[in-house]
């Protein structure tokens, strides 16, 4: 079993309110290592990276901000993940907004490329974050990472992403927020989304059994990103962005534990916690207790069912 390696990723640039930042610092109060450890599995904390020396860095759509944080924060986590993964690692991003996802995917796919082995993304969100940054409007970059992870066009300032992650490689859970402008590339790239259209009517459990099925058909490696607004903000209100029909405490605990099952995951993002937002901690005890059941936690110890 790789040890699990924690990464925090300090990150408040992809967005405008401030407060991600302390997301390491509430996941490591909240007792993340411990209950990966409580698990059985080895787990080492690398502590918090700090942003590196910025460039100077253009974008011609004048609503995107903080792009050299964003570039500088990108090249040192995809150098970071990737060390992990070469270390036969189990890397977790503690983040800090989406926007970490552009360097822990690209890091993950580094070493996918590596391997010869083919990448994969779920992507846990509310959001789709499909937007470039030449189509975005917000101008937050954390609406950005499938993106790029996608091999889209208007990310010159970055590094260009080591083999893109083509769409039937891609699969989003959680879906109840798009804009037109994403909306419309989405389509044109037949991504697999799973809107929580799909989740009321079909449940979580087939489309997600369908997807794992590719991966291991495929030899895959699987990066998994998981936004706390993928939650329903009754649950988890700790971030800046609430939408309002998100997973539910079971849906969630559900993925988690079909995840583990799977022992497919690589790789794994927490991102858009904002501690500031929090109401005594809920948020950060339930991203916690989700991690546990991805590393393992049940009630009741089941004999593996027969795939
Ligand atoms: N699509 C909107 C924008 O680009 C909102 C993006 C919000 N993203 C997150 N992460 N909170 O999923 O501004
Ligand atoms: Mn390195
Ligand atoms: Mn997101
Ligand atoms: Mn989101």
């Amino acid at each position: 079993m790789p040890k699990t390696i924690l990464i925090g990723a300090p990150i408040d640039s992809g967005q405008q309110r401030p407060g991600c930042l302390m997301g390491p610092a509430a996941y490591r109060v909240a007792g993340l290592a411990r209950e990966i450890a409580a698990e059985g599995h080895g787990v080492e904390d690398w502590g918090d990276l700090t942003l590196p020396p910025l460039r100077e860095v253009a974008c011609p759509n004048p609503a995107v901000h903080s792009l050299a944080e964003t570039v500088a924060w990108t090249e040192i986590l995809m150098d970071r993940v990737d060390d992990a993964l070469s270390g036969g690692g189990f890397p977790i991003v503690m983040g800090g907004d989406h926007s970490l996802a552009l360097g822990s995917a690209a890091g993950a796919a580094a070493f996918a490329h590596r391997q010869d082995r083919p990448l994969f993304l779920l992507w846990l969100d509310a959001h789709s974050d499909f937007h470039t940054p030449l189509t975005t409007t917000s101008g937050n970059l954390h609406g950005t990472p499938l993106a790029y992870i996608n091999g889209r066009d208007g990310f010159d300032a970055l590094p260009p992403f080591p083999t893109p992650v083509p769409a039937h490689r891609i699969c989003m859970f959680g879906i109840r927020s798009v804009d037109p402008a994403e909306q419309a590339a989405m389509q044109e790239r037949d991504i697999q989304v799973n809107d929580m259209r799909v989740i009321d009517e079909r449940g979580l459990v087939a489309p997600l059994r369908e997807f794992l099925d590719a991966v291991r058909r495929e030899g895959g490696m699987l990066h998994v990103s998981l936004d706390v607004d993928f939650l329903d903000p009754s649950i988890a209100p700790a971030v800046g962005t609430t939408v309002p029909g998100g997973a539910t405490f079971r849906e969630a605990h559900l993925v988690m534990e079909l995840l583990h099952e799977s022992g497919l995951v690589t790789s794994l993002d927490l991102v858009e916690l904002n501690p500031f937002l929090d109401d005594r901690g809920m948020t950060a005890r339930l991203m916690v207790d989700l991690v546990g059941s991805l590393m393992g936690k049940k009630v009741f110890d089941r004999p593996t069912r027969a795939k």
